[in-house]
């Protein structure tokens, strides 16, 4: 099975000025690229040629791995934003927030922390955990929350690829800037499919 890039779920300016159609022609057309390339390569008779890309994340290791979950990050990643943000989430994920943080603020300064916090490369998420309740870590490098058991429902690259073109070395000022360009329905339906799985 070969894996292939997705297409971006906006257009490549749509979420200027917080990330620009530059950074989106490195981070997608570049970055993106070249790890489901490498994957391409690297699974061609194995045992994961076969397999869906969330199956090659939850069950491989070493370079196979890092280019999987790092395919599968950015994927998700993109779906995660958009040009048309909505500034807030409302519905059970509103509710749940407020229950797990105290407020969808305090939920943003945390993830601001954590994010800013990462020591180099990786992945600061919002997950929902097996107990149901929603909690914010950060990874290193390609590491996908799955793999824990926790289901990912936003996340935000903190590799410098995701920020040196726009704001150099100013992790702290991208991550602020995020919150402009969130995707809520994306993450609230990504919210509600994990409630249901879990209940299935
Ligand atoms: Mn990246």
């Amino acid at each position: 099975m070969k894996h292939s890039l997705p297409e971006l779920p906006f257009a490549k300016n749509a979420l200027e000025p917080h990330i620009s159609a530059e950074t989106l022609e490195y981070h997608w057309g570049k970055h993106h690229k070249a790890y489901l390339d490498k994957l391409n390569t690297l699974i061609q008779g194995t045992e994961y040629e076969q397999l869906p890309l969330e199956e090659i994340v939850l069950r491989s290791d070493g370079k196979i791995f890092n280019n999987a979950a790092q395919a599968w990050n950015h994927t998700f990643f993109w779906n995660c934003l958009t040009g048309d943000s909505k500034k807030s989430p409302d519905g059970p994920i509103l509710d749940a927030i407020k229950r797990d943080f105290g407020s969808l603020e305090d939920m943003k300064k945390k993830f601001q922390s954590i994010a800013v916090d990462q020591f180099g490369s990786g992945w600061a998420w919002l997950v929902r955990k097996r107990d149901g309740s929603l909690a914010l870590k950060s990874t290193s490098n390609a590491e996908n929350p799955l793999r824990d058991g926790d289901i990912p429902i936003f996340v935000c690259d903190v590799w410098e690829h995701a920020y040196y073109i726009d704001y150099r070395n100013d992790r702290a000022r991208f991550v602020q800037s995020i919150w402009n360009v969130v995707n809520w329905d994306f993450v609230q339906t990504t919210y509600e499919a994990a409630e249901r799985s879990q209940a299935a």
